[in-house]
């Protein structure tokens, strides 16, 4: 490494000292606490960032954003070429580099990693994007990404402003395909595939029952502003959206809004009521990656969830039917069958009922652990790969080669059978693949890809949650010394460390009839996960109750 670059990033780093005792992982999605404390965890990422592209020579995204988190909470991550969460391989660099206790030590971190990673400075003009969410904090931090990025001589940082996080991940990996990449050509590629699928849709459907409206929980955050833009783009006349919480109306982001807290809570967010009764409605988290639909109750205070399991049982669904569409008669024109692998992922959290359901119907589920990196991976290996996590963050991958296989089957199909219905299922497979976020979860293109479907099927919200029913679960946290002390395997299903624990969580779940317990340290929050399912909601919540209790014991402050 030159003196110049040398000299630059250690004055530089003297500007962002790391706090004393604030020692950050980046976790399930990136690095997350309150945004007071963030500043210099924020520099040093736009620094791994810029490495990142010198590295791949391509575009690479930075999000500053605490999703569902509190407002004073802030984060930050980063995206790949792809669109992708960063590699993995890279993570406990992003780790060393956050905790490095000073400029000196900052820069031989990164002169080693550099070496080992054959990163060349050569002062090439590189670009990372930087997207924030609308926390009052995003500005300063936003600046600090700057910085860390301006002291990779050659790294450019682009502030493509207030986006949400899929937003951001759609533009990196569209710089990188070199297609047309802003946030309105975003909008354009969502509304044009929606529009596209409900014409092919249009034509044969029933009649949606008359449930014309969906209305949306924005979480008075990103995702509402976003979706009254893609709303006057879209210009909607058989499909209503009504956005509430969208942040224009002085609600404070996340707070008893949004779908984290829709998910967990099981009850209405802000802003709805009786009035909503019958209604279709919807909730996305605070960087609208996350999507759950629910209605509201007209007398118990619980909502009916209908969440992203059952949004991945749906599009399951659907897929299905439209493969078996296009390949009920068999291609005497081209002989040319393809064997689609389609696969499912799910992660310990998905509700057991929906296992047995996508199993029933004949799919592949995979398990892996929680946050969505993993299980986008693993979505990856198939032709169709359908990844969701419970709280509602999830989307379909499609593999090139199918896609190809598929555009030039629309083609032979309508030159042999224009209109027919399997030209129809190929063009309608065609545009869910357009419209869906191929990146990440994206709860703006996850709802209109959920409404799509429902008027295609003539389907009510009741008819959809009605695939199967949710066994009673309940979630809970607990604060212990040092949740790294407990060390899961089998997709975090099983605690190996500390010993005896899970004797104990067994006999204890062995109670319960249809019961199942787990626990896990969060990636994203200095506690331990429980989770409970059993076949009332009084025995799920006792599971749970008694399981806390347990980790209180084991890892408690009172345990050591
Ligand atoms: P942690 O804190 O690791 O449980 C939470 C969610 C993840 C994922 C991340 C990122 C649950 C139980 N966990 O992770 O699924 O969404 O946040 O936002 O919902
Ligand atoms: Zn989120």
């Amino acid at each position: 490494m030159e003196e110049a670059q040398r000299s630059l990033l250690l004055s530089s780093a003297v500007r962002f000292p790391p706090l004393e005792g604030a020692r950050l992982s980046y976790g399930t999605a990136g690095f997350r606490t309150d945004a007071s404390l963030l500043r210099s965890t924020v520099f040093r990422a736009g620094i791994l960032a810029a490495l990142r592209a010198l590295k791949t020579r391509s575009v690479i995204g930075l999000v500053i954003t605490a999703s569902h988190n509190k407002v004073s909470d802030n984060g930050v991550k980063i995206a790949d070429p792809t669109g992708e969460m960063l590699s993995q391989d890279w993570e406990p660099f992003a780790d060393s580099l956050a905790a490095a206790p000073s400029p000196d030590h900052l820069l031989k971190g990164i002169i080693e990693f550099a070496e080992f990673e054959k990163i060349e400075f050569d002062g090439r003009k590189v670009e990372v994007l930087i997207g924030r969410d609308t926390r009052p904090s995003g500005q300063s931090l936003l600046e600090a990404a700057k910085l860390g990025i301006g002291s990779i001589i050659g790294a450019v940082a682009v502030d493509v402003g207030i986006l949400t996080t899929p937003q951001l991940h759609w533009m990196v990996r569209a710089s990188n395909c070199s297609t047309q990449a802003s946030e309105f050509d975003y909008f354009e590629q969502l509304s044009r595939s929606f529009r596209c699928l409900m014409d092919l849709i249009l034509g044969g459907s029933e009649s949606n029952e008359g449930n014309d409206k969906v209305v949306v929980d924005g979480a008075n955050g990103v995702g509402g502003e976003k979706l009254l833009v893609l709303k006057e783009m879209l210009n909607l006349k058989d499909l209503e959206i009504e956005v509430r919480n969208s942040g224009r109306e002085g609600g404070v982001l996340n707070e008893g809004v949004g779908a984290d807290f829709v998910q967990k809570e099981k009850v209405v967010p802000s802003g709805f009521g009786p009035q909503d009764v019958g209604i279709r409605c919807a909730s996305l988290d605070g960087d609208a990656d996350r999507l759950v639909y629910f209605t509201a109750p007209s007398s118990s205070s619980k909502i009916e969830l209908v969440d992203g399991d059952k949004i991945l049982s749906l599009f399951a669904v659907f897929i299905k039917e439209e493969l078996s569409i296009l390949n009920k008669e068999p291609d005497a024109s081209t002989g040319d069958d393809y064997q689609c692998r389609i696969g499912v992922v799910q992660t310990a959290y998905a509700n057991g009922a929906s296992t047995d359901y996508l199993k029933r119907l004949g799919l592949e589920v995979f398990f892996t652990p929680t946050g969505v990196k993993y299980l986008h991976q693993k979505a990856t290996q198939y032709d169709i790969g359908i990844y969701f996590e419970a709280n509602g963050h999830g989307t379909i991958l499609f593999s090139e080669p199918f896609l190809r296989w598929l555009d030039a089957k629309n083609n032979e199909l309508s030159s042999v059978a224009k209109g027919s219905e399997q030209q129809k299922a190929a063009l309608r497979l065609l545009a869910v693949s357009k419209l869906i976020n191929p990146a990440v979860g994206d709860a703006l293109s996850g709802m209109l890809l959920v409404e799509a479907i429902l008027r295609h099927k003539g389907w009510s919200i009741h008819r959809w949650s009605e695939l199967y029913h949710d066994l009673p679960s309940k979630q809970l946290k607990v604060k212990v010394v040092d949740r790294t002390a407990v060390v899961t395997a089998n997709a975090e299903t099983e605690v190996v460390k500390p010993p005896s624990i899970q004797e104990a969580i067994n006999a204890e779940t062995a109670k319960y009839p249809q019961g199942r317990c787990f626990i896990r340290p969060s990636g994203t929050e200095d506690v331990i996960r429980v989770y409970a399912e059993a076949s009332t909601q009084d025995a799920a919540d006792s599971l749970a109750n008694s399981v806390a209790k347990l980790v209180d014991k084991f890892l408690g402050h009172g345990s050591s």
